[in-house]
């Protein structure tokens, strides 16, 4: 409603009202130079369409002054969002964390889950926060996911989850590790921070698991500035969820459960709509850097890269290389020469979860137990990959590495 009459104002030609801020942003200073008068080239930097195609959703939250709890824009994403995606159910988050610590708590998972050391450490936190004790198990070197046979093995009569990520957007092998919940009648969630708009064989990667839980933080490719969701499986999953992201609200007077307060609120949602009418070009942009560094780095001496998936159609969140250690003093070398040029590739994910100080201690964190997970940790280093990269700037990363 009021963003119609907005438009309208505009339609009448009425003087710009967004000029001034049109004039200050013109006047901001570049981009921040790196140590040799370049610009400095992030790992990512957030995708943020022009401030004008904002500002009309802020005059319609100052208008309705409902600033959260459940607005309209909170509804209108959660629509066009699932719609998007190709699911049915998905309830929005304040951040991906809180998500996926509400979703083992809607699935009552309770004494151990089995998971990858291999992953940011919201992942194993989120078990922590909830008295979970999390079981680690070693990846396939291929995916950087977690292999399935060494989950089947881990499994404990206290087991009663699979906590899974869906790294860099690689689908986990979602078949195997369905099959092995089914078996041992184990919960299966997969952190899908990584996974916004993946598809898996022709349909949403994010339909797999008993719930999958996206990330919309500034550095993902779909983001709310902070934010997340669930995918539930049917309307009573995320009845339950809606309830456990409200403190545990049935209704005004009834508290269903022992909740938190997870919303998403109108801001947040207002830019997830504004995202959602640019996301599909800048993962198209996305694809072309990831191809440009395919080509340009194919047969470069001490570097490896993921081979593509088949069946898998990605969405180029991350350009993860491998450095072979026993070239030019290897990653740490490669990562130091890198910030000499002003280029600030990632480490994602060194060091491994299972090394931190609350997990170095179980059992499943022995270096023995995850030879492979602590291989990729040592080699990996994320490069700069985001809609705004030019391919000059691409081209200045590839001569950092090879030159
Ligand atoms: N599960 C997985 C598998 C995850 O990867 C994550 C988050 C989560 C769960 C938890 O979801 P959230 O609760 O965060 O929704 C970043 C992100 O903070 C984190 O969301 C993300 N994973 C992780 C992989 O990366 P940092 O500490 O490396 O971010 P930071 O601040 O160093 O940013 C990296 C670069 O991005 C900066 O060098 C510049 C650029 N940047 C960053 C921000 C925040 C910008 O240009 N603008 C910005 O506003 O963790």
């Amino acid at each position: 409603m009021a963003r119609a009459a907005l438009r309208l104002e505009r339609d009448r030609g009425e003087p710009d009202r967004f000029g001034r801020v049109r004039d200050e942003l013109a006047r901001l200073p570049p981009r921040p130079a790196g140590g040799r008068g370049e610009e400095t080239l992030f790992v990512t930097r957030p995708l943020l369409p022009p401030l004008t195609e904002f500002l009309p959703y802020l005059a319609e939250i100052w208008q309705s002054r409902q600033l959260t709890n459940g607005g309209p824009f909170h509804a209108q994403l959660e629509a066009e969002l699932a719609a998007h995606l190709g699911v049915e159910h998905l309830a929005l988050f304040a951040n991906g964390t809180l998500a996926l610590m509400t979703a083992l708590k809607a699935l009552a998972v309770e004494g151990e889950a089995i998971t990858t050391p291999y992953s940011f450490v919201a992942t194993a936190h989120s078990l922590l926060w909830n008295n979970i004790t999390p079981v680690f198990a070693d990846v396939d070197s291929a995916t950087c996911n977690l292999d399935p046979e060494r989950v089947a093995a881990a499994i404990t009569p206290r087991t009663s989850a699979i906590l899974a990520v869906h790294c860099y957007g690689a689908p986990c092998d979602v078949e195997a590790i369905g099959a092995i919940a089914r078996e041992n009648e184990l919960k299966v969630i997969y952190d899908a921070a990584h996974a916004f708009g993946v598809k898996h064989r022709g349909q949403s990667l994010l339909r797999h698991g008993d719930m999958a839980v996206l990330s919309f933080h500034a550095t993902k490719v779909f983001h709310t500035f902070e934010g997340g969701a669930i995918v539930c499986p049917d309307a009573d999953a995320k009845r339950r969820v809606d309830f456990l992201k409200n403190f545990g609200f049935a209704d005004e007077v009834t508290i269903e459960d022992c909740g938190i307060n997870g919303k998403m609120n109108e801001v947040q949602a207002a830019m997830g709509l504004l995202q959602l009418k640019h996301v599909d070009r800048a993962i198209e942009r996305r694809a072309a850097i990831d191809a440009f560094y395919r080509r340009a780095l194919a047969g470069a001496p001490g570097i490896e890269m993921l081979a593509p998936i088949p069946g898998h159609t990605p969405n180029y969140s991350y350009f993860p290389i491998l450095v072979d250690p026993a070239w030019r003093g290897g990653r740490e070398a490669l990562y130091a020469r890198l910030r000499q040029a002003s280029v600030h590739g990632r480490r994602y994910f060194y060091p491994l979860i299972s090394d931190m100080p609350m997990y170095r201690d179980l059992p499943s964190a022995a270096p023995e137990n995850l030879p492979r997970a602590r291989a990729l940790a040592e080699k990996i280093l994320c490069l700069p990959i985001y809609p705004d990269l030019e391919a000059h700037e691409a081209q200045r990363v590839v001569d950092a590495i090879t030159g």
